[in-house]
């Protein structure tokens, strides 16, 4: 028996009548995985249902021949969100009710000396500050670069203001226990990151069994298999869940950016004390920012960053949200009309 509070069911939504509550675990074509008290149960989605996603609280109605149906979702206490790519611009929910997101990245490329990824890493915690769940960067294979890591971990932390960096190793168990610690009875953590980055392994090691495959990253280059190709939510015996994901290989922001506002709040900050209130810290008098860089307080390349992945966010807005380009039209129109009529009227 699985008690509710072990699954993270601390839902006050009431299921209809004669429904049993679950957590989605696994979602495939057609139907889902679930852990229910009676534990994993393979279900079929009832009709008229959307689609559920890992992590998703849900009510099951039975069937006959011991078949079950997913009946209702509830609605999600936080969801993490991926924006669409290139060609399809549908955004889509990767998993739901988290409370901390391991923002994952090697410390070292195996094969190929190379230091984190700091832009993959911002881009990552804007899609975890938007979902509503807390973020922590964890640095993997610790073990693989020596002394260096106080360097990597100092130099990480710049990309990442008011968000816990760890070191670990789940080859020799360092760090292993502090990642742990974010979690307990009911706690769910999500693990996202590039395929190779260490994921599956740090499941493995925290749960004690190999529950996930793993595989070697290429010689050549450093880069992972996609070994996982299914995101899986999993009960770990000292308590708490885990949602392990596929390396994912793009990443698009979703739309909102929010997140950014989290993300870059050193810059955020620093914009507060620029002359002008619409300065775009480009080669304006008085910006606050441009003078940090060259104070050496804030990076460039954070800067390059920040830019960057506004106009990317712009640009998921523009494309997706029509009624905002509606908007924008129709403001410019009266802005327009306005001046039209101030020229008119002038003496
Ligand atoms: N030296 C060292 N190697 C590690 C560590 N953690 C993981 N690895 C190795 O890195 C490789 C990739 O690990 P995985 O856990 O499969 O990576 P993943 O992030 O799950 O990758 P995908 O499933 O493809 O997204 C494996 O060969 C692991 O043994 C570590 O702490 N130290
Ligand atoms: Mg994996
Ligand atoms: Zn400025």
């Amino acid at each position: 028996m699985t008690s509710l509070d072990t699954l993270g069911w601390h839902e006050t939504t009431e299921l209809p009548s004669g429904q049993l509550p679950a957590r989605v675990s696994r979602v495939h074509k057609g139907g889902a995985v679930v852990l229910a008290e009676w534990g994993e149960q393979q279900v079929e989605f009832g009709p008229h249902i959307e689609l559920p996603c890992v992590g998703d609280f849900v009510g099951l109605r039975g069937l006959p021949d011991n078949r079950w149906e997913l009946a209702t979702v509830l609605p999600r206490r936080t969801a993490m969100v991926r924006g669409g790519v290139a060609q399809d611009s549908l955004t889509q929910v990767l998993a739901s009710n988290v409370d901390v997101i391991f923002v994952v990245e090697p410390s070292s490329l195996e094969g190929r000396r190379g230091d984190p990824n700091l832009g993959r890493i911002e881009r990552l915690l804007a899609l975890a500050w938007e979902s509503g769940a807390m973020p922590v960067v964890l640095l993997t294979k610790s073990d693989l670069v020596g002394a260096r890591i106080g360097e990597i971990v100092a130099d990480v932390m710049t990309a990442a203001p008011g968000v816990d960096v760890h070191a670990i190793s789940s080859l020799t168990g360092d760090g292993v226990d502090t990642v742990a610690g974010y979690l307990g009875v009911g706690r769910t953590a999500a693990l996202i990151g590039p395929s190779g980055a260490g994921k599956s392994t740090l499941v493995n090691a925290l749960s004690g069994v190999d529950v996930m495959e793993t595989q070697q990253v290429r010689a050549s280059d450093g880069r992972g298999r996609h070994t996982t190709v299914h995101r899986e939510l999993i009960v770990l015996d000292r308590g708490g869940l885990i949602i392990d994901t596929p390396g994912l290989r793009r990443i698009g922001l979703a739309e909102g950016g929010e997140g950014l506002e989290s993300v870059f709040t050193d810059i955020e900050d620093l914009a507060q004390d620029c002359r002008f209130d619409d300065c775009a810290h480009r080669s304006e008098p008085g910006c606050a920012v441009i003078e940090a860089i060259e104070r050496g307080d804030l990076p460039q390349r954070r800067l390059d960053s920040y830019f960057k992945l506004l106009r990317e966010a712009e640009w998921v807005a523009s494309r997706t949200d029509w009624r905002l380009r509606q908007e924008r039209a129709r403001q410019w129109k009266t802005i327009h009309k306005e001046m039209r009529k101030v020229y008119r009227n002038r003496p």
